[in-house]
């Protein structure tokens, strides 16, 4: 684990409370332990799953996974049945370390806090897979993304290298540890550079503010609630870095948070599939609206709908392509080759790149992805759920614009007398909380074209 994760192998000496979630926390040689001791129960199995609630235990789990070399996919402690199902199913898991709030037959492999000591375990090959991620698509059920060690390590040493991220550095955010964001960069990346970690558990301004930290990570939702708390956001003065991703950040929550904090925020781009690829620097030029330039080891491209090259002109909109050592193997369910193009990762974003090479990302190919506080929502699956509650007979979800979440999810619904508070009610029920559609609006026939095709622009 150590060439991974070297804070525990002793690289950057240690701190009590070097990993903090909460009230909890431990140093890396305690982390280290425990990882070493779980990950020795669970060595050899094909693949696990940890209910990756903001907790410590969490973070054991998953460094025990990492430990001995058993890929580790995420479920959302909230996770509609369906989805929880699917990632059980899927990911091809055969244990679930931790405790789990859901029934399953698969053996539960505890954390046991007398954990500790020495366990030897080998270190996992580079080229292995560390962790599979699930994110949404058009349509169906979330796609488990598989991400090697390598992907993962040439990632936090990209990222590093542009945030001049240092073991001085003490990381502060609340993101969920399910996803890239919060996983890959909010838990391995302190534990690769050496830096402190403290997780506020919910990403609040005042929780924020309290954690005294010199780097924090935010999703435009919560940079837009941090500049709404003038008190908290002026407490950030005292950072080094303020660093926004997932989804764009609005210029008036750019120039706010400059003007309360000091500090114009780096944005950084990427997903699952890719890790984060593109990024403004700590020592250049930070632009609202831009995301800034690829970093090291990774490549982009912009091209037309026939592939050929867009100009670097700051203006004209091409599709986005990347590749380099950041990429994904595949999905562990199959499929890889569809979403290349000539070996390029075909994103589904739309950008511009300007003659400096500075990157700005325009928004979706498909209307049918929706980012919502961060989290990218697949329509097919909300419009699934929908459909699955007896009595509706036609359903479509789109992201209307909202100056809090970026986009809310909206679903229009042709209903045979079913009310728009029983559909939420079984929705609830099914979908994963940030799936769920913040509003349900009755209507009595969605907009089609001739071919008999909703024409979703019509509901926006
Ligand atoms: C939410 N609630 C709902 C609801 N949606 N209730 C009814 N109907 C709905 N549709 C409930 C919630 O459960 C919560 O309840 C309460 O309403 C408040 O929810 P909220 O307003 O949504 O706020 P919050 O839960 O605080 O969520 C905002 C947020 C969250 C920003 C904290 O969206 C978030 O954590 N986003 C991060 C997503 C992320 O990390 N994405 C990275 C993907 S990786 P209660 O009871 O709990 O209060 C990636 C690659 C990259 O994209 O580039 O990084
Ligand atoms: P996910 O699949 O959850 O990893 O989401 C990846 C998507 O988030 C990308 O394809 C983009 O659409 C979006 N995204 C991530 N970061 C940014 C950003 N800084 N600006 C705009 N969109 C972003």
């Amino acid at each position: 684990m150590s060439d991974l994760l070297p804070a525990l192998n002793g690289r950057y000496g240690d701190h009590p409370d070097a990993v903090r979630v909460g009230g909890d926390s431990i140093s890396w040689e305690g982390l280290r332990g425990r990882a070493m001791a779980v990950g020795g129960r669970i060595a050899g199995h094909h693949a696990v799953v940890v209910e990756a609630t903001p907790t410590l235990d969490t973070v054991i789990a998953i460094a025990g996974a990492l430990a001995a070399g058993v890929p580790v996919a995420t479920v959302p402690g909230d996770a509609g049945p369906l989805e929880r199902e699917h990632i059980l199913r899927d990911s091809g898991a055969t244990a679930v370390v931790g405790s789990a709030s859901f029934e399953t037959a698969l053996p539960v492999v505890a954390l046991d806090p007398g954990d500790g000591g020495e366990v030897a375990l080998p270190e996992p090959a580079p080229d292995s897979a560390a962790l599979i991620v699930y994110t949404s698509g058009t349509t169906g059920l979330p796609k488990g993304a598989v991400l090697s060690r390598r992907a993962v390590a040439a990632d936090l040493d990209g990222l590093a290298d542009a945030w001049s991220w240092t073991p001085d550095d003490h990381l502060v955010h609340g993101l969920p540890l399910f996803h890239v964001h919060g996983l890959v960069l909010g838990v391995l990346g302190p534990l690769r550079v050496g830096a402190r970690l403290t997780h506020t558990v919910r990403p609040t301004p005042e929780l924020y503010a309290g954690a005294a930290g010199t780097m924090y990570f935010g999703v435009p939702t919560v940079w837009t609630r941090v500049c709404a708390d003038t008190d908290s956001a002026q407490a950030l003065r005292q950072a080094r870095l303020l660093v926004s991703g997932s989804a764009p950040l609005p210029v008036p929550v750019f120039d706010r948070l400059s003007e309360l904090t000091g500090h114009a925020p780096v944005e950084r781009y990427g997903m699952t599939e890719t890790l984060i690829t593109v990024s403004t620097r700590a020592d250049g030029e930070r632009r609202p609206g831009w995301v800034g330039l690829p970093i090291e080891g990774v490549q982009s491209r912009l091209v037309d709908d026939h592939g050929d090259p867009v100009v670097h002109d700051g203006e004209t909109v091409g599709h986005l392509q990347i590749r380099g050592e950041t990429m994904f193997d595949g999905y562990v369910s199959g499929g890889r080759a569809d979403d290349f193009a000539d070996g390029w990762f075909v994103t589904g974003d739309s950008a511009v790149v300007d003659s400096e090479g500075f990157h700005r990302i325009v928004g979706r190919t498909s209307v049918d992805v929706i980012k919502t506080g961060g989290y990218k929502v697949g329509a097919g699956e909300v419009e699934a759920a929908i459909l699955a509650v007896p009595g509706i007979s036609e359903a479509a979800v789109v992201g209307v614009p909202d100056d809090e979440f970026g986009q809310r999810v909206v679903a229009f619904v042709v209903s045979d007398g079913v009310s728009a508070a029983a559909i939420d009610e079984h929705v609830g029920a099914l979908l994963t909380t940030h799936k769920r559609p913040r509003e349900i609006r009755l209507v009595s026939e969605l907009p089609r074209n001739a071919m008999g095709k909703v024409q979703k622009s019509k509901l926006l």
